[in-house]
């Protein structure tokens, strides 16, 4: 039984153990939940994914969100997984600041969007791989959280400020320290748009107006302003936050798992469109192939006869 580096003040390693193959990881950090109880360890069903450049707010780099997206489809197919933790390291040691993500590393955003980065030097433009230059992919983290059959919690422990603030607004639930929690949506302060969830979706959790003003004025809000907005669940102290997302990890491991994942497929389905509706009924189709009519419609062609439906209903 090794117990993990103490990765941020708020992380407790008696409660997380490291995940094989993420060892090279530089800009993340990712634990699996664990209960100890004197040699023995058994796994928790969560996982902790946080953003670790605590010197720049934890502003993502197009490597951060490499990394991001690898840990969370880990997380993903992961069956005894049920839930995801997403929150930043720290305090910086520059100056004591918290933060849960900054969004977009301004350093080095180009014309072209976000371009690959060595040792913090913008490559030059011939030295860019045209699949990754310009590539906005934290919207394919954005999708991945959306989509994937399990509940994500933002556990916003300091800062969430443009990409970072639609990180949380597009996770499952969010929670909130009471003493280091700031949500500033800075997206126009900078010339950047999320027009997808971070705002349209954010609009839909609290209203056109205070969206609006979240966006168009770009104050800084509390946990308390966005707990009574219904933009967080709860607001805790800065020191229980994490074994409260542990907690509520622990509860919904009590749930039914097939349960979750269509009840979060259902709330996601009216606002996705089609992409809803496609996913939903995926899982609706995974579930049909497991009855007895689905077995005799794929023996049918596997035996070269007619399927024989007598058994199976047209209504209940
Ligand atoms: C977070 C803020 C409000 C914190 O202010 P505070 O506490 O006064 O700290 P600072 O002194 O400002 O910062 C401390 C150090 O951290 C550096 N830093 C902070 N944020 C960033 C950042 N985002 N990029 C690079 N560096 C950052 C500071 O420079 C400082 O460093 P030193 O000590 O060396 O001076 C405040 O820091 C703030 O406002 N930060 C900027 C927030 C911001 O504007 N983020 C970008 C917004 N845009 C996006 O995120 C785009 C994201 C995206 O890709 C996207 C694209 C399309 C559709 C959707 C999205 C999407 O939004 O997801």
């Amino acid at each position: 039984m090794t117990i993990p580096q103490k990765v941020s003040e708020t992380f407790d390693p008696t409660k997380w153990r490291t995940i094989e193959g993420f060892e090279d990881l530089t800009d993340i950090t990712y634990h699996r939940g664990v209960d100890r109880t004197g040699d023995t360890e058994s796994d928790v069903p969560v996982v902790r994914i946080a953003f670790d450049r605590p010197e720049v707010r934890n502003a993502f780099r197009p490597h951060t969100v490499d990394e991001l997206y690898r840990a969370l489809d880990h997380a993903r197919m992961t069956s005894s997984v049920g839930t995801v933790l997403l929150t930043g390291n720290g305090p910086s040691t520059k100056d004591g600041g918290w933060a849960f993500c900054s969004g977009g590393d301004q350093r080095i955003r180009s014309r072209s969007g976000y371009r690959y980065v060595t040792d913090n030097a913008v490559e030059t433009a011939e030295g860019i791989d045209p699949a990754q230059a310009g590539r906005l992919h934290i919207l394919e983290v954005q999708r991945l959280i959306r989509t994937m059959p399990k509940v994500v919690i933002s556990v916003v422990n300091g800062w969430a400020a443009g990409g970072g603030h639609s990180l949380h607004v597009v996770s499952d639930l969010s929670i909130a320290s009471r003493q280091h929690a700031r949500f500033k949506q800075t997206d126009a302060n900078v010339g950047s748009f999320d027009g997808g969830y971070g705002s349209a979706y954010l609009a839909k959790q609290i209203g056109q107006k205070r969206a609006r003003e979240i966006f168009f004025l770009a104050r800084e809000y509390s946990a308390q302003d966005a707990y009574d907005w219904g933009a967080v669940n709860e607001v805790a102290d800065h020191e229980d936050l994490e074994d409260l997302a542990i907690e509520y990890a622990r509860i919904i491991a009590t749930k039914s798992p097939q349960a979750i994942r269509m009840l979060k497929f259902a709330f996601n389905l009216t606002d996705d469109g089609l992409m809803g509706q496609q996913v939903f009924a995926g899982e609706a189709t995974r579930l049909a192939y497991l009855t007895d009519e689905a077995v005799e419609g794929r023996d049918a062609f596997l035996e070269r006869r007619d399927p024989d439906w007598t058994n199976y209903p047209y209504a209940f």
